[in-house]
């Protein structure tokens, strides 16, 4: 699993891999390797939800199976229908622990959902880990939407994307001020698999940022204790001083390192303990020893306003 984190593939397993192991994650395995592409032949899908959890409305649930379902359907010919009884192509349910398909729940945190690919029977379904601090807000806790949209990758067939930018990276995309959308990568890998929609998407995939690219610009750079930060998009690469070079594992969205920072920033500066991040005309407080922002003010505070 290594590699899909962009980690170098040691096979030891080191602090920075632990880390990211830690991390809330979907439940497919990165090793499983795929014999042949699989996907569905009808253009139009049934889902059904078979067991709604105990967090969430049975409204709010069906909302954000709407929206993710939406997000891949704009992207390519599929119609994805709910359906209320009898057999779908995709039932989705919300399970504890061992719910008899081999791969059990573990709890809180860890794995948050698992799906399985395109076929008959179980094939196309998708489980949610009715343990999880599940939210349809912006609220601290799962979002729902977010997971959803993962999974349903899978469900469709999309296997996990080594790209830090993609819906289908194993770390779920938890940006919650940004507005959740297929990046690049995904829109190219689902139109691989059924073609594309007619209909032209409202706005382009945004593409991770290649450290290579001769035409890159950055946002910020900034100096952190014995690093420095790049920062393009809402992502980072770190460099490390003592070691002088770039930290493995990068680029990685801001947020990951500093949640509650979704957007690109305008500057970066650390000053007494905490780090200050420049967004338009606000700024946003970050704690590190709490890893939150604790505060939001406008950007021309420092100057006395
Ligand atoms: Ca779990
Ligand atoms: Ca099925
Ligand atoms: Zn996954
Ligand atoms: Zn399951």
């Amino acid at each position: 699993m290594q590699r899909f984190f962009g980690l170098e593939e040691s096979g030891d397993v080191d602090p920075q891999t632990i880390v990211a192991m830690r991390r809330a994650r979907c439940g497919l395995s990165d090793v499983e390797q795929f014999k042949k592409t699989m996907r569905w032949t009808n253009r139009t899908l049934t889902y059904r939800i078979s067991r709604f959890g105990s967090k969430l409305t049975v409204a709010q649930v069906r909302t954000a199976f709407r929206q993710a379902w939406k997000l891949w359907a704009q992207a390519v010919p599929l119609k994805l229908r709910r359906q209320r009884k009898s057999d779908a192509d995709i039932v989705i349910s919300f399970n504890n622990k061992d719910h008899e398909d081999g791969s059990p729940f573990d709890g809180e945190g860890g794995i948050l959902a698992h799906a399985f690919f395109p076929g008959p029977g179980i094939g196309g379904d998708v489980h949610f880990d009715d343990e999880e601090a599940w939210t349809s807000t912006n609220a601290k806790g799962c979002n729902l939407l977010a997971v959803a949209v993962h999974e349903f990758g899978h469900a469709l067939g999309l296997p996990h994307s080594s790209d830090p930018g993609a819906i289908m990276f194993p770390a779920y995309n938890f940006g919650l001020h940004t507005v959740l959308q297929l990046s690049f990568h995904d829109v190219k890998d689902i139109q691989e698999m059924y073609g594309k929609k007619e209909i032209s998407l409202d706005r382009l995939p945004p593409k991770t940022p290649d450290k290579c690219d001769p035409t890159l610009s950055f946002d910020a750079v900034t100096g952190f204790q014995q690093e420095l930060v790049f920062f393009k998009d809402r992502f980072i690469w770190r460099f490390d001083e003592d070691a002088g070079r770039m930290m493995e594992g990068f680029p990685k969205p801001i947020a990951l390192e500093w949640p509650g920072i979704d957007s690109s920033v305008d500057a970066a500066v650390a000053h007494d303990e905490h780090i200050y991040f420049f967004v338009g005309p606000q700024q946003l407080e970050f704690n590190p020893k709490i890893r939150q922002v604790t505060q939001t003010m406008a950007a021309n505070t420092w100057l006395q306003c």
